[in-house]
């Protein structure tokens, strides 16, 4: 379908700036490596010291380029089988807050006032314009969102008698999600911590700003990738040679992802005193049960994948795997999924570790957390990431995706990197070794007191992971610039890689209609949020605390 041109241009602009911040992300993201294996001993480099870059390592990664990437993902799909634009106010309006609100928050993080890690902990403090821009990049996307209401209610009333696409579902049960679950951190962010950090309010209950932060901080996690959801079940059949096993199965996962996201985020709180054992017994039952959509997932998308292997000519058991199009440089885009897919295997179980009560305790705070965690978001979701912004630029601009050679053997290489550097983390973080620690001042510095051989194995594998990340990663910023920065050559158009289903399903009317489901998410969201918040404000108050990374001495004392 074509295009119309600010529409283009917000597509286009929405692609390439969160994609130029990614470079100072992986840069970060390298050099913790680099710090942690105590090959740095030092506080920082070229002015930005460990934590500085770790907060620009979480929110350019983790918050910026997610949510640009699923509002332009969302416009896209929408169009394509909508066949409709959103209104122009919403998506201009949705990227002007998205853009001014990411280069405030940049700013300030560069500057140094705002190294208070992507989940911004009170009673560590940033300058209040961090958390306004950021509030402006979340409101933004909900902006993008409320334009593709209305066109969704039109075109039901066009198609009457039409299934919602899963697509579709699949974008707007993000969104319900993303939506019911980022007003809790927006009020966080501009009712909690912006006065405090403007000094109009003098303290601030943390296990309070906590709370409200998981009430996002676990869904943000399926935020990030329910896009790759949707492509493995919409894209990934047909990009494979197959047909989706089933649309019925799909459509499920989704909606359970819908009640199971948001109820569940205590579960990064189980350490935490205020919060009874017995609220955290029933969060990691739901967090059990929110990993029944990812099974099925990884059960449907399997049996999809057979089926594709099979009608390349497969035989037995196994034989369909070797089948699959594997480094075909004509369809560069299956490695961006299957390597995802891997990944997640992995992910996932490690996951359940995190997300039983008890195991928990022994793996919090250390390496084992953020070791799983790129397992996920440095795997399927970064990697749909890459792979789609290079398939959508290409449509929408009508630029030539040369080197595809290079595109094709990236997300293999990003693959091994990620495997050794989870490797390293999650093996360090089982013998003990802290997360979000300048351990080459320390634990890696044999001249310390505190030097710990036991750790130089397991963050020597994370450097070299981390050093094999950073070049696909610098493979990928040439080839994506190189498309960029050339001329078009075919005429900009949405177009999008659609997997008919295998089975004509009977229509099941309960997963068709997401009411019932938004209805039970709130009264899950009910179930956990309110005793904790009981609880929390029973055994906490607000204090007048204030800190930051540099200096373990509280502010407000300081100035006394
Ligand atoms: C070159 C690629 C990457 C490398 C080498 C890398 C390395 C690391 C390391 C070593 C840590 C742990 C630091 C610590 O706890 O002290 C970390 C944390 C983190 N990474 Fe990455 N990473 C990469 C890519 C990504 C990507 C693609 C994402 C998300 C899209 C991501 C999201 C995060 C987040 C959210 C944290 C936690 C920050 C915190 O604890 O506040 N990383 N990364
Ligand atoms: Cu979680």
């Amino acid at each position: 379908m074509t295009i119309s041109r600010p529409l283009k241009t917000t597509l286009l602009l929405g692609l390439t700036m969160p994609m130029s911040l990614f470079i100072l992300g992986v840069y970060n993201g390298v050099m913790q490596t680099l710090y942690r294996a105590g090959v740095l001993q030092q506080h920082d480099v070229a002015g930005i010291n460990y934590y500085q870059g770790l907060t620009m390592h979480g929110v350019i990664n983790a918050i910026v380029l997610t949510t640009f990437f699923a509002v332009i993902f969302g416009h896209y799909t929408i169009v394509h089988y909508l066949r409709k634009e959103p209104p122009k106010w919403s998506y201009i309006t949705s990227i002007v807050f998205m853009i001014t609100g990411s280069v405030i928050a940049l700013v300030v993080m560069v500057l140094g006032k705002a190294s208070v890690l992507y989940t911004f902990y009170a009673p560590l403090q940033a300058a209040p314009l961090f958390y306004i821009g950021t509030a402006m990049l979340i409101i933004g996307s909900w902006i993008a969102f409320a334009g593709w209401v209305p066109l969704w209610f039109e075109w039901k009333r066009e198609n009457p008698l039409s299934k919602m696409p899963i697509a579709i579902l699949g974008t707007f049960v993000n969104f319900t999600m993303w939506f019911m679950a980022s007003i809790p951190v927006i009020y966080e962010l501009l009712a909690l911590l912006t006065p405090w950090a403007m000094g109009i309010r003098e303290k601030i209950n943390v296990p309070e700003t906590r709370t409200l932060f998981w009430m996002f901080g676990h869904p943000l996690v399926y935020f990030w990738i329910l896009p790759a959801y949707i492509g493995y079940y919409t894209m990934l059949p047909k990009i494979a040679g197959g047909k989706l096993y089933s649309g019925n199965a799909a459509r499920l996962a989704f909606l359970l992802f819908l009640i199971l996201s948001t109820p569940v985020g205590v579960h990064h709180q189980f350490s935490e005193g205020g919060i009874s054992p017995s609220i955290k017994l029933w969060v990691s039952i739901l967090t059990f049960g929110v990993s029944l959509p990812s099974f099925m997932t990884a059960f449907t998308v399997g049996a999809s994948l057979e089926y594709a292997g099979k009608k390349r000519g497969a035989k037995g058991v196994f034989q369909w795997m070797a089948r699959l199009p594997w480094f075909r440089k004509d369809n560069y885009l299956f490695g961006y999924f299957i390597c995802g897919l891997i990944l997640f295997i992995f992910g996932g179980l490690s996951g359940i570790v995190n997300g039983s009560y008890t195991l928990n305790q022994l793996v919090h705070n250390t390496g084992w957390v953020p070791g799983h965690f790129h397992l996920t978001v440095a795997g399927p979701s970064i990697l749909f990431i890459l792979g789609l912004t290079l398939y959508m630029f290409n449509h929408v601009s009508g630029k030539p995706l040369k080197h595809r050679a290079t595109a094709t053997i990236i997300p293999y290489l990003w693959t091994i990197g990620v495997a050794m550097l989870a490797h390293g983390l999650m093996a360090g973080g089982l013998m003990g070794e802290p997360r979000r620690t300048n351990m080459g001042l320390t634990y890696t510095n044999p001249e310390s007191h505190l030097f710990n051989s036991a750790w130089v194995p397991s963050s020597t594998m994370t450097m070299l992971g981390g050093i094999i990340m950073g070049t696909a990663a610098l493979l990928y910023f040439v080839i994506f610039f190189r498309m960029a920065f050339s001329r078009p050559t075919t005429t900009p158009k949405i177009e999008m890689i659609e997997s008919e289903e295998l089975h004509i399903e009977k229509p099941i009317p309960l997963l068709l209609n997401m009411r019932p489901w938004i209805i039970l998410a709130i009264i899950l969201v009910a179930s956990t949020y309110y005793p904790s918040f009981k609880e929390v404000f029973k055994y906490s108050k607000p204090v007048d605390n204030r800190f930051d990374m540099e200096n373990p001495a509280n502010l407000n004392r300081n100035n006394e």
